[in-house]
Parts: structure tokens; sequence; C-alpha cells
């Protein structure tokens, strides 16, 4: 049944990110004929696409990296959180390394991909047709967030300025000195671009609808923690005691088990640590009890007034009534991003009172009939996160040919983060209802591989054919994900993490909640008891 001409593989891998990285290593380890087919024109996954100014890991080394000894024995970051120059140049150290450009098609998109029943292999098609195959195992390591979103604004075609949505940030860079800038978005990117474009260009608009509640992030050059190598096998696995994959977690104690006093000074002590710390090694009932949660951001936006001197934009930047509960939106790290709004070129336009309305030749009107013009605008409007990415492949069920985007249109039913009904042999990393939102990339990544990997080694060992989640504990696992979140305060925010950001999305919780440890452990049981929730033929 086979076509001769098409290549056929062991495992066929999407994406050459860390996942794919990752998982093109290993496979090879056991002898496996793998293949990536990568969109992009070289390794690195968001790192190839996330250029844009300050664009910058939020997750500190070494968690953030592979824990693979040949490659971080050879390799020495320069600063605790490096910036994509950094990454990039990492993920050419990688290459030379463990030499994967061999197995890898780049600047190959996949747009669909069907499990045949009979043959037991995956048919997979690039998008201009030319680059197809068979593989016995399908691995889309896509990313959670490949699938970038523009927000629909009214006139946005009278804009006569330069357009960039930060996502597709152009290798030729954009010079924005002293050029009049508008930013729409404070997520993550937002920040980070702020913090840059602050300090080059003659005017700065910041257009933000929900301010972010950051978290300094104690930048260090030159990290004393690669002096010793030795411990670096430890340090990495112990990210899997840890809820986000780091070296720390939420400590034992509930908020109001400590005295005012020693609240505030454990507090100080998170804010001090830097990185995510106040966000996950925080109070364990940070996330389901409001009060506790209030607690935390009171302090968080105290030490954000003291910095910030005009205090009707610090009372945008960190209001007084809470817009969604700390935490429950992704926390950016800043460096000097309040100072920024303390000089007198850079403003931030509150959109949550005075929406844009529409956009002019010279930039945009909010709806109070406020005009601000700008010479380009920046678009840090984000992504149709998490699913979003699976979106953009034609995934069809083994059955009824289905499309998933289609099947998922009511709402994501996974079976434990990593594989879905009617889709055999598929196994996918970092994406919808696994800890993706909440953790570390290649901490969760790796605790996926080694799951797959155990698939993959015992459906060859015994020469299974197929192996395929059953209906039930697929809709037992995701129920059991949705009603956990339901009970945290994660549901009151308009987030990613629940796909509220997209017009028209089902709101939902995209990611599993309980944390890396447990999810470990679950996947631990399900190899313990000879995969559990599979069919295996
Ligand atoms: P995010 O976190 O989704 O941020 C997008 C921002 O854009 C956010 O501030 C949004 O405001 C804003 N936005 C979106 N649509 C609009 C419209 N229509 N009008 C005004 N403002 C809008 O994306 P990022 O790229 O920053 O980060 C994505 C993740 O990548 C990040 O969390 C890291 O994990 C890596 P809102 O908050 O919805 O009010």
């Amino acid at each position: 049944t086979f076509d001769s001409s098409i290549p056929i593989y062991d495992v066929c891998i999407l994406g050459a990110g860390f996942s794919g990285v990752k998982l093109l290593h290993e496979c090879r380890k056991r002898g496996l004929k793998t293949h990536i087919y990568e969109a992009l024109d070289d390794l690195g996954g968001t790192w190839r696409k996330n250029r844009y100014p300050g664009a910058r890991v939020d997750s500190d080394i070494p968690v953030y990296e592979l824990n693979i000894p040949e490659v971080y024995n050879t390799w020495t970051w320069s600063e605790r959180f490096p910036d994509w120059s950094e990454l990039r140049k990492y993920f050419n150290h990688v290459e030379q390394i463990l030499d994967l450009k061999k197995d890898i098609d780049f600047n190959t998109f996949i747009s669909q991909a069907q499990f045949d029943r009979k043959s037991g292999y995956w048919y997979i098609e690039a998008s201009d047709s030319k680059k197809k195959c068979y593989a016995k195992f399908f691995l889309p390591c896509v990313g959670f967030a490949s699938r970038l979103y523009k927000p629909d604004f009214k006139n946005f075609d009278r804009f006569k300025g330069k357009v960039y949505h930060s996502n597709e940030w152009p290798e030729s860079d954009v010079d924005l000195s002293n050029k009049r800038v508008g930013l729409i978005g404070t997520g993550s990117t937002g920040v980070q671009i702020t913090q840059e474009a602050a300090k080059v260009a003659s005017e700065l608009f910041v257009f933000q609808r929900t301010p972010n509640l950051c978290l300094p992030m104690g930048q260090v050059s030159n990290p004393e923690i690669q002096k010793n190598k030795k411990n670096y096998s430890k340090i990495l696995n112990s990210r899997f005691d840890s809820f986000g994959g780091f070296t720390f977690t939420f400590v034992d104690k509930d908020t109001f088990d400590d005295s005012s006093e020693d609240r505030q000074n454990f507090y100080q002590t998170l804010f001090d640590r830097g990185g995510f710390n106040f966000w996950v090694a925080n109070y364990k009932d940070i996330y389901f009890n409001q009060k506790a949660n209030d607690e935390a951001y009171h302090f968080w936006r105290n030490s954000v007034i003291k910095r910030v001197h005009d205090p009707k934009t610090a009372e945008i930047l960190a209001p007084k009534i809470q817009p969604h509960p700390f935490g429950t939106k992704r926390p950016s790290l800043e460096q000097d991003y309040y100072e920024q709004f303390n000089k007198p070129n850079v403003h931030v336009i509150d959109i949550k009172n005075d929406p844009i309305y529409e956009f002019t030749e010279n930039g945009l009107k909010t709806k109070e009939g406020n005009e601000y013009k700008f010479d380009i605008l920046i678009l840090a409007t984000g992504f149709d996160a998490v699913t979003g990415s699976f979106k953009n492949i034609d995934l069809k069920d083994a059955d009824t040919g289905k499309i998933l985007r289609d099947k998922w249109a009511d709402g994501c039913n996974t079976y434990l983060g990593l594989s879905i009904n009617g889709y055999p042999n598929m196994f996918y990393t970092y994406g919808p209802q696994a800890p993706t939102a909440f953790a570390n990339g290649p901490t969760c990544v790796e605790l996926q591989s080694k799951f797959i990997l155990f698939i993959i080694d015992h459906m060859i060992q015994n020469d299974f054919k197929s192996i395929e989640a059953k209906k039930e504990h697929q809709l037992n696992y995701s129920n059991n994900l949705k009603d956990f979140a339901n009970s945290s305060l994660f549901p009151k925010a308009k987030s990613w993490y629940m796909g509220a950001n997209i017009p028209g999305k089902k709101i939902e919780m995209l990611n599993y909640l309980q944390g890396i440890p447990s999810y470990g452990k679950l996947l631990n049981e399900v190899y313990q008891s000879d995969f559990k929730g599979y069919e295996i033929l």
C-alpha cells in the first residue's frame, strides 16, 4: 500500500525547537529512523520568530536548556535570563554537538496528516505537496505560541505608517530611534518591547488594556551557577520536584499561617530572588483563596507605586482595585519597566476605560475622541495560544477524517495532555492540557519525552501496530483538569491560559494546573499500569 517514492520513517517530528531537538536526539540513540520537518529556516523554534527588541526568556538558566551533558558541558551562558540572540547561538552550538540538521527539512510547513489503521502508519504532507512521508509515530512539537493573533481594528488599513507584529519582526531589524512608536499590548512581549523602545523612540505610546503585574527579573551577568558543571545534572533533575519545573516551588504553608510581618518579609525574599519566585514559589493557597491573593497583590502594588512618580500613571500601571487575581495572567519579568513611565516621552494609555475606536492615517483614535499619532505601530497582541498551534494543520481523525480544529471548536479534549483519541501513534509535546503555561518549557518537554519514548520502546519491542487514547479516559482526564481549574482563581482572568484572549474562542482551561510533580506522577502511574487508558493493538 506504500508509494515507493515516499520515504518511510519510524518517527516523524514537526518542529525543531527544544522538543523536536530533544526527541530527535533520543530517537536516534535508539537507532530509529527519524526525521523533522520545520516550517522555519533553522533550529530554535520560538527563538527564530521572537526577535523583537528586548525578546528574552523569563525562565532562568540552567533550567532553561537541554539536559544533555555533551551540550551543557561545552556551553556557557552570559546571562541568567538570556536574550533571543544568545538562544540562537545556543541552538547553533546544539547543532555543532549533535549534528541534527542532516535529519531535518527546513522551510517545510506540514499542512495535513492522517493515520491509516490498516497499515499502522501516518501519512504526512507539506503545504507545497512536494515533501511527504509515512511514519510509524508522529510527534507534533509545534509549541504553544505558533499562531499569532492580530485584532480586527476598525479602519486598520487607513494607517499609513509601518506595522509590525512582535512575532513577525523582520530579520533586517527595525530602527525605532527618534520615531514616534505606538505599542498595543502589555503581555510579556509588550513589556519587553517597552523597555527597549522607551530608550530610543522620540515618543512611545503604550496602549494598555490590562496591566501586566510584572515581577523583578533579577538579571545577572555571567551566572556563577555554571562554574561547577558537576552539579548540573542534580540541578536539572530537581526541576521535576518543582511545580513550575524550576529550582524553586510553592512553600507548604498558607498565606495567613504567617504573621503579617513574616508575610511581608517572605514576599520581599521572593522579590529579591527574582525570576518567577513570587509567582510559583509563593504560599500554596495564593491561587485558591482570593483574600490570600489580595495580600500578594497589595505587596506587589506597593512595590510598583514607589517607582512611578506620577500618581495617575501609577494608578493605571498598578490599580488600587485588582484587575485580576495576581498571577492568573502571565506576569512578565521586568528590569526597568516602571521607570520608563517617568520619562516625559513615554505614555501609558488606559484603553480599558477609553478603548481604541478606529485607526486613522497617522495613528489611532479612542472612543472618547483622543487621537494619538505615531510613525510605527507594534502589535504585541499575542497568540491563539496552546490549541491554536494545531489549527494550522489539517490533522484528520483516523476514522471520520474530521479535522482536529473542528473537533475542538466546542472545547478541547486530550488524554494526559499528549495524546488524542482518533489520532493513534501521535504524541505531542508542550501543548493543550499539559502543564505548558505554568511550567518551564524544557522541563515539561523532558518529562513528556520520557513518557513518549517509553511508549515507542514498548510498541517496537512488542511489535505492536497502534496505541490510541480511549475516549472515556480522555474525557475523564479533560473533565478533571477543567474541574480543578474551576476550583482555582484562574477562571476569573481573561487570559490565554483560558482561551479568553481570542474573540469567539471557547473559554476553558487549556493547561494542566496541578504542577510538574503531580503530572509526572500521573504519567508514571500510566506507565506502571501497562499504559492504562490506551488501546494497544
Ligand atoms: P499576550 O500575553 O497574549 O498579550 C497580548 C496583549 O495584547 C495583552 O496585553 C492584551 O490585552 C493585548 N491585546 C490583545 N488584543 C487586544 C485588543 N484588541 N486591543 C487592545 N489590546 C489587545 O501575548 P504575549 O506575546 O505578550 O505573550 C505570549 C506568551 O508568550 C507569554 O505569556 C509567554 O509565555 C510567551 P489583554 O490582557 O487581553 O487585556
